[in-house]
């Protein structure tokens, strides 16, 4: 018989043995990053040991990890197995600096795999389902983490990797594609192809299922989806620190994303005070892995801002709820899929000396594509001749471009002075 679970046992564990996998894991997950130089140094300064957990309540002793020391220990430095056995890696993409790298091992990426598998088997995705994924495949995790999933889950699985929307919409109508990846945005930009084809996604296509995530999106912007694409969409959430997707997802109940709490360990904090918040208000998600291998995270800053969702979900699955992403505690912003940071514009613009010191990032989002305008000021001995100026927005627009891998609107503006009035009141 067709059970509506992929793991059962796991899924459905009771609230108490699951939190004693997890000190089991997470004292196994010291000993393992203790090999590594960066954890081996941060314990010994803070006095840690394996010892140091014995309930769950003992990992606030533990400090945090933070994007920037990932950066600053580039690439290898939280590796804490024999790099000869690692068998992939991936890094961040859009960060100030070094990027942020994680590597797998077998056991990683097997563990991932099956993550994923559990989050489409829990949606429904059966063997017999053709999955089309349109993520960018390469350093991004949407490509490779879903079609591992999708494979592990013994899907016919087609790699149609990001854009081409007319070749999208072939394969989809072609190889009878029943569940689609895309990220929310780009869900939209196919819904509106399909129309320009004058094909109905609704009657000449097999797709039911979607699954989105990756970037922020909100619930009237997944009924619009549903509505122009004729499916479910699902909202899936990840990151690259994480693996990448199949960290926490929705199940058919459509009433938060289960969060899998035998690899992942969840807290939300205050990220001032950095001190937990009562359930189910609003704070900074913190996470440590459970299940990883080669490079193991220990309470990793993620600063996505969210909450958990009190109370039991009918579907019978005993793993936390998150809400929808709130938004960050830092200054990232998401644009197409790809996490920005203002730092990465402002590093490109110093290197032009025909620019000034100010400039303005401004995001907005039309007929649901996010857009990106950047307005930067000339400075006062800059050229007035018309070709030049041309010739300078290329090559800044074609270097921002390079630096965050979209193509912002770029404006330059004259500087300009302000006198002050005066004046009677
Ligand atoms: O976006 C991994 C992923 C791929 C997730 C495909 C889901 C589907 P990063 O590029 O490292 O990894 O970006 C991670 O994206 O910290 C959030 O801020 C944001 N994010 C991811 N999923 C969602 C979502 C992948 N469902 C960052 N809703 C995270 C809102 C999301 N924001």
């Amino acid at each position: 018989m067709d059970t509506k679970y992929w793991e059962e046992d796991i899924e459905t564990l009771s609230r108490e043995k699951l939190q004693q996998l997890q000190i089991q894991r997470f004292r196994k997950t010291i000993e393992r990053a203790s090999h590594s130089p960066f954890y081996k140094q941060l314990f010994k300064e803070n006095n840690i040991s394996v010892d140091t957990i014995q309930t769950l309540d003992d990992i606030r002793k533990l400090p945090f990890t933070t994007k920037a020391q990932m950066r600053e220990n580039y690439p290898f430095g939280l590796v804490a197995g024999d790099l000869k056995d690692a068998v992939r890696l991936h890094s961040s993409s859009g960060t100030t600096g070094n990027p942020t790298v994680i590597v797998h091992s077998q056991h990683d990426l097997d563990s991932w795999a099956n993550l994923v598998a559990r989050c489409l088997y829990m949606v429904g995705l059966r063997s017999s389902d053709v999955f089309q994924n349109s993520s960018g495949y390469g350093m991004f995790t949407g490509g490779l983490g879903f079609q591992y999933g999708a494979e592990r889950l013994g899907a016919l699985t087609v790699p149609a990797a990001a854009g081409n929307s007319k070749r999208q919409i072939k394969f989809i109508t072609d190889f009878g594609t029943t569940a689609l990846h895309a990220i929310p945005s780009y869900a939209i930009r196919l819904a509106e192809v399909f129309q320009e084809e004058g094909i109905d996604p609704r009657n000449d296509t097999r797709l039911t299922t979607l699954v989105i995530g990756a970037e922020p999106h909100t619930d009237e912007q997944r009924k619009k989806i549903e509505q122009m694409l004729g499916v479910k969409a699902y909202n899936s959430f990840g990151m690259s620190e994480m693996n990448g997707p199949g960290v926490a997802f929705e199940c058919p109940e459509q009433n938060g994303m289960h969060f899998w709490e035998d690899c992942f360990f969840v807290e939300i904090i205050d990220p001032d005070t950095e001190e937990p918040v009562p359930v189910g208000e609003i704070g900074e998600l913190v996470l440590t892995t459970l299940d990883r291998d080669m490079m193991p995270l220990i309470r990793y800053r993620t600063r996505d801002l969210t909450r958990i969702i009190p109370g039991e979900c009918p579907c019978g699955r005993t793993h936390i709820r998150i809400d929808r992403i709130k938004g960050r505690s830092d200054d990232m912003f998401i644009i197409k899929g790809v996490n920005i940071f203002p730092m990465q514009v402002e590093k490109i613009l110093v290197q032009f000396p025909e620019l000034g010191s100010n400039y303005l990032i401004t995001l907005s989002t039309r007929d649901y594509q996010d857009e990106m305008a950047v307005e930067v000021e000339l400075n006062d001995l800059s050229t007035d001749n018309y070709i030049q100026l041309e010739n300078l927005r290329k090559e800044i627009t074609r270097q921002l471009k390079d630096e965050i891998l979209i193509t912002p609107k770029l404006k330059l503006v004259k500087k300009v002075h302000c006198r002050k009035a005066r004046g009677k009141l």
